[in-house]
């Protein structure tokens, strides 16, 4: 059996900033991105597309979203390629409530397949598992997953868990180590994982678990590589990484010396005549400047960005080495005040980089648009929690 195993589709996300003509190109962007993994799924001739999680953006959703995705996997089941799905935390995971999901609907409708815990579903030999998002729990839960394997002699099976490796960070709803993975070794021949948006392999030879990324970018921030599919024999056991495309996203920064109004314009003109930009294209230029006597106009940059034609534009600032207060501290970012502050907290004080990472996380994205931002709340409490018990 061939599978592709992408992942994040985020499928109905929307920018609520910038043009009508960006919000609405950002819109289809993942629908997009879906279906070229489709047209690569067809090309390498696979039997099933797995998504391991958030296959939506939003636990609810709208008329369009709904009929975007159906079409898409109609175009699968045309081209007799099975989808199977699992949820991930943008999906709706509340227990109890699984009959709102939009995933059980759409298989109920017999356009996607979910396996769900050990309830487990076959595309020819291959068992395929999925543990959704099991949050801060996620390492037990592969262990467990282990043991269970063990005791119904399970073998060659595939899983699918919507997590990647934190490398060291505690990050909420990602694996500690590789630890919980390695005790998978004997049973499963492929872990298919998610939540974080950029590829990730393990262990580095012979890997068996996979992150592939998001194909679109979740956010303006996030990087521009490493955005795949993972495309995988389980007869052969060999494995083939398929390179996305999302939207062209141009980023520079500029670093001022002077910080005075004509310096940055100069700095600005300079950037634009040396860089090709189309009308399909997103711009991002950081700046970064020494005082705070005079802070760049990024009104006027903005919209000088925006004269060249590309469909989307926004300058942010970076003060260097502002000096406040009585105490003269250095102080880079509005994020470190906040860690500083949260750290005399009682309740977040013994957590205070997940906390002060979760109100950043929060904040922008509000600032992005994003009106749901509890999933980043309550991952920030699994980890906070997570943290804990490990302490005991
Ligand atoms: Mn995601």
């Amino acid at each position: 059996m061939k599978f592709l195993h992408c992942s994040d589709l985020h499928l109905g996300k929307k920018p609520y900033f910038g043009s009508e003509d960006f919000r609405n190109k950002r819109f289809e962007d993942y629908f997009s991105a879906f279906d070229r993994i489709i047209e690569q799924a067809k090309e390498n001739e696979v039997d099933a597309i797995l998504v391991a999680g958030d296959f939506f953006d939003k636990k609810e959703t709208h008329p369009n979203i709904l009929s975007n995705t159906v079409k898409l996997l109609q175009k699968c089941k045309d081209y007799d390629i099975q989808v199977i799905v699992i949820e991930g935390n943008h999906d709706l995971i509340y227990k109890d409530r699984e009959f709102e999901s939009w995933i059980i609907y759409l298989e109920k409708e017999k356009l996607l397949r979910r396996p769900f815990k050990y309830n487990s579903v076959f595309v020819g030999e291959t068992e395929i598992f999925g543990l959704g998002y099991p949050g801060a729990f996620v390492d037990d839960e592969l262990l467990e997953f282990a043991n269970y394997c063990e005791k119904e002699n399970k073998r060659n099976c595939v899983v699918l868990v919507h997590t990647s490796l934190g490398d060291g960070e505690f990050i909420g709803g990602f694996l500690k180590n590789g630890a919980a993975l390695d005790a998978l070794k004997n049973y499963a021949i492929y872990i298919g994982g998610g939540h974080g948006h950029k590829l990730q392999k393990y262990p580095k030879e012979n890997p068996f678990f996979f992150a592939p990324g998001s194909p679109e970018y979740y956010d303006l921030g996030e990087d521009t590589q490493f955005k795949t599919a993972i495309i995988f024999d389980t007869n052969t056991k060999e494995y083939k990484i398929l390179e996305q495309s999302p939207r062209k996203c141009i980023k520079k920064n500029i670093i001022l010396q002077s910080a005075t109004q004509e310096e940055f314009r100069e700095e600005v003109e300079k950037f634009l005549s040396q860089t090709d930009v189309s009308s399909d294209d997103i711009v991002l230029l950081t700046v970064e400047f020494p005082s705070a006597v005079i802070i760049p106009d990024t009104a006027w940059a903005e919209k000088r960005i925006l004269e060249e034609g590309v469909l989307f534009a926004k300058v942010e600032l970076k003060r260097k080495h502002l000096r406040f207060g009585s105490n003269s501290a250095k102080v880079n970012s509005i994020e470190e005040i906040e860690l500083e502050q949260i750290k005399k907290w009682e309740q977040w004080g013994g957590v205070a980089e997940i906390a002060a990472k979760a109100l950043a996380e929060m904040r922008n994205s509000v600032k992005e648009g994003q009106s749901d931002i509890s999933s980043i709340f309550e991952s920030a409490l699994e980890s906070a929690i997570g943290g804990k018990n490990e302490n005991k």
